[in-house]
C-alpha cells in the first residue's frame, strides 16, 4: 500500500474550492454530492453541521506524516462538518477526541485508514471507500456505467472496492493486477456477489487497449502512455502516484479525476454518518 508523502497532500487544503469546481466541471456534481452518491443517498439526507469529527495522529510504524491529519480535517470541514485534530497522539488522542465530543474519529497507520462512527459502532475503511467514491465519480462523468466496459487496474483494497461498486452499477468489469492470483480472487468475489462475469486480464497492454474507461487503483507510475490513451479515454485514478505518463497528463486532464485524499475522505465521512 502506498504511504502518502507530505508533498502529495501539501496543496490539498488550499485548493479544495478549485478541486470542487473541477469536479463540477467534469461530473456535474460537487465533492459532497459524489460522496453522497457513492453512499447511495442524497446530499439532503445528511446534515453535516450536526456531526463533530476528531482526527487522531498516529505515531506507530513510520510515524506521523506532516499535515496528514490537518488535511483530512480540512476536507471534512470543507464539506460542512465540524472537525478538529487532537493535540495528543495515539491512545491519548482517542481519549481526547471522545472527551471533546467527537461523533466520528478518523485515524490512519501504515496499513489502514479508518473512520469510526462511535455511536453507531460503524467502521468505514479508506481503501474500500476510495474505490467506491471514484467509481461513483466515473459513473456521474459518463452518465451511467451500466453495460459499459470498465477496466480496474490493481486488485488491492481500492481496486476491490471499485470492482464491487462497478458490480452494483452493472458495468462490464475487467480487472488486471500483476499478481494474477489477487485479481482472480477479487474477480471471483465480485462475480459471486453480483452474479455477473468478471474478466480477469493477464496481459496489461492487451487489457488496456481493449478499454476506454479505467479505474487506476494501482501505485505504479507512468504505466499508461500515448499508446493506450485516446481522446475518448476516461480515467478515475485513485492510485498514488498517478499512473499516466507525465507528457500525456495535459491532454488527458479533461477526462481525468485524480486526487490524493479528497474523494476517499469525503466518501468515508458521508458513509460513516449516513442514516441506516
Ligand atoms: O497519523 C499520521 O500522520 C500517520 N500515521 C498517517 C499514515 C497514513 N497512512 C497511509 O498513508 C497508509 N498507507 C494508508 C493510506 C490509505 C490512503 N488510500
Amino acid at each position: 500500500m502506498t504511504r502518502l508523502k507530505t508533498e502529495d497532500i501539501a496543496m490539498v487544503n488550499d485548493q479544495l474550492q478549485a478541486y470542487n469546481n473541477s469536479l463540477i466541471a467534469k461530473t456535474g456534481y460537487t465533492l459532497m454530492q459524489i460522496a453522497a452518491y457513492a453512499a447511495g443517498i442524497e446530499e439532503e439526507d445528511i446534515n453535516p453541521g450536526a456531526y463533530k469529527l476528531g482526527v487522531i495522529p498516529l505515531t506507530c510504524g513510520q510515524g506521523i506524516i506532516s499535515r496528514f491529519s490537518e488535511t483530512v480535517a480540512g476536507i471534512v470541514s470543507f464539506l460542512g462538518f465540524e472537525a478538529f485534530v487532537t493535540g495528543e497522539t495515539d491512545a491519548g488522542g482517542i481519549a481526547e477526541a471522545v472527551s471533546r465530543g467527537a461523533d466520528v474519529i478518523m485515524l490512519a497507520d501504515d496499513d489502514r485508514f479508518v473512520a469510526i462512527n462511535l455511536a453507531a459502532g460503524k467502521v468505514v475503511d479508506n481503501g474500500e471507500a476510495t474505490g467506491r467514491g471514484y467509481v461513483a465519480a466515473l459513473d456521474l462523468m459518463m452518465g451511467g456505467l451500466a453495460n459499459r466496459k470498465v477496466l480496474v487496474l490493481g486488485a488491492g483494497p481500492v481496486g476491490e472496492g471499485a470492482a464491487f461498486t462497478l458490480g452494483r452499477f452493472e458495468a462490464l468489469i475487467a480487472i488486471y493486477d500483476p499478481n494474477l492470483a489477487r485479481s482472480q480472487a477479487v474477480g471471483a468475489k465480485v462475480s459471486e456477489a453480483f452474479d455477473c462475469y468478471v474478466r480477469v486480464e493477464d496481459n496489461f497492454d492487451k487489457a488496456v487497449l481493449r478499454h476506454k474507461l479505467f479505474i487506476d487503483a494501482c501505485p505504479a507510475p507512468e504505466i499508461l502512455d500515448e499508446r493506450h490513451l485516446t481522446d475518448r479515454t476516461v480515467i478515475a485514478a485513485p492510485g498514488i502516484p498517478l499512473g499516466i505518463k507525465e507528457t500525456c497528463v495535459r491532454s488527458a486532464l479533461d477526462r481525468l479525476i485524480h486526487d490524493p485524499l479528497e474523494i476517499g475522505v469525503a466518501t468515508m465521512i458521508v458513509d460513516a454518518v449516513k442514516p441506516v
